[in-house]
């Protein structure tokens, strides 16, 4: 494997937003492997360990083929030892079996659960979903309890059909409100992925200033529809003057709303993702809308996209490689001292003076 002396540009850079990384992932093995590992440095809060081990997956996501020998990673950027000595050993990781890794994994798999609290009571003894539910001295949150309610339906994959059904239906809700309206399937699916743990919905009013009312008003309609089953409503504290933030695990700032929606079986063509929901009729699934204000919808939407390290990266080479700060909210040229417009993902890549990548090229 002859890597890192293609002509025209820097395949194996240090940033993945340099990387064309398709679906198409040679080096499962290993970057499941070094994935749990990361999950588990997330949970001990070893930020550090578990970025390096996100970034080791993402650089062998990117390779045309899977990886046959030990010599091959050393033209590869961002493989330390222990990934190294992982690829070189061949095991999965240890701590698949580890008892705290698998409660952790567990807990957090109930929508509103964070690491904390899955810690937290982890700590009080506590092992299974039953256990949670049968002790007294749990109080759940609103989210929480709509968690374990859904749980069955929210923690089986969506599937690319179901992706489709469900922006058709917030498609014309949006419609019926706002003809002039922008909307796209973002996350996961606008990636090209199969399967994804929600649908990822961005759309926006050309009236600006309106944006926020627009997202009211569907959720109304969702409502009325009877199809709205969970809604946690973030209204915006989107501030035009604020620099963009260095932080990318916080949220954006946009009005935005976590649902869990009721889609009917005759609603998806090839009918649902599971035989017992087929059956059923019907199923929950979960779903993400954010609605930006529209001069700022294509970094919203260049941010919702993703992937996660796609993204992180994006950032990361836009402070240090060009003295710029870029969010889900804009690009800010600090040589320049001045915010650049974008009206489509192609200027953001642009004003970073990088190659313009397709949504399926973000699999990072
Ligand atoms: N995102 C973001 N800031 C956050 C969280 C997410 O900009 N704090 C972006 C990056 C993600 C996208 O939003 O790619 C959607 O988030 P998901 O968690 O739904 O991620 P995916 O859609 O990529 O994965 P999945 O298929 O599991 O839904
Ligand atoms: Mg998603």
């Amino acid at each position: 494997l002859v890597v890192g002396h293609e002509p025209g540009g820097p395949r194996f850079s240090q940033y993945a937003c340099q990387r064309r990384t398709t679906t198409d992932n040679y080096n499962v093995v290993f970057t499941d492997a070094f994935e749990v590992l990361a999950e588990c440095y997330e949970f001990n809060q070893m930020d550090g360990r578990c970025l390096a081990f996100r970034r080791a997956a993402s650089v062998l996501k990117s390779l045309p083929r899977g990886l046959s020998s030990l010599e091959e990673t050393h033209s590869l950027p961002c493989l330390g030892g222990h990934a190294k000595a992982i690829i070189g050993v061949g095991s999965s990781p240890k701590v698949l079996s580890d008892e705290r890794y698998q409660t952790l994994k567990l807990f957090t798999s109930v929508f509103g659960v964070g690491p904390k609290t899955a810690e937290k009571w982890y700590r009080s003894g506590l092992r299974s979903l039953d256990h949670i539910l049968a002790d007294q001295s749990i109080q759940l949150n609103h989210m929480q309890q709509n968690g374990f309610l859904h749980y069955g339906d929210i923690s089986r994959a969506v599937s690319k059909a179901e992706a489709r059904a469900l922006t058709k239906a917030i498609g014309e809700t949006v419609q019926a409100i706002t003809p002039d309206a922008l909307l796209a399937l973002t996350g996961g699916f606008r990636r090209g992925k199969e399967f994804g743990h929600d649908v990822d919905i961005i759309f926006t009013t050309l009236e600006l200033g309106m944006e926020e009312n627009l997202l009211l008003a569907v959720i109304k309609s969702l409502e009325k529809q009877g199809i709205l089953l969970y809604c946690d409503y973030q209204a915006s504290t989107f501030d035009l003057t604020k620099l963009p933030t260095h932080s990318f695990e916080a949220m954006d700032h946009f009005a935005k709303c976590f649902l869990i929606l009721r889609l009917e079986a005759s609603q998806v063509e090839e009918g649902l993702n599971s035989p017992v929901e087929d059956i059923r009729g019907w199923r929950a699934v979960r779903v993400d809308l954010v609605s930006p204000p529209v001069d700022r919808y294509a970094f919203a939407l260049l941010g919702w996209t993703g992937s996660r390290q796609f993204e992180r990266d994006l950032r990361r080479f836009a402070r240090k490689e060009r003295r710029m700060l870029l969010d889900n909210h804009g690009l800010y040229d600090k040589t320049k001292e001045e915010f650049l417009a974008a009206g489509t993902e192609k200027d953001i890549f642009d004003h970073l003076g990088l190659e313009y990548m397709e949504p399926w090229q973000r699999n990072a």
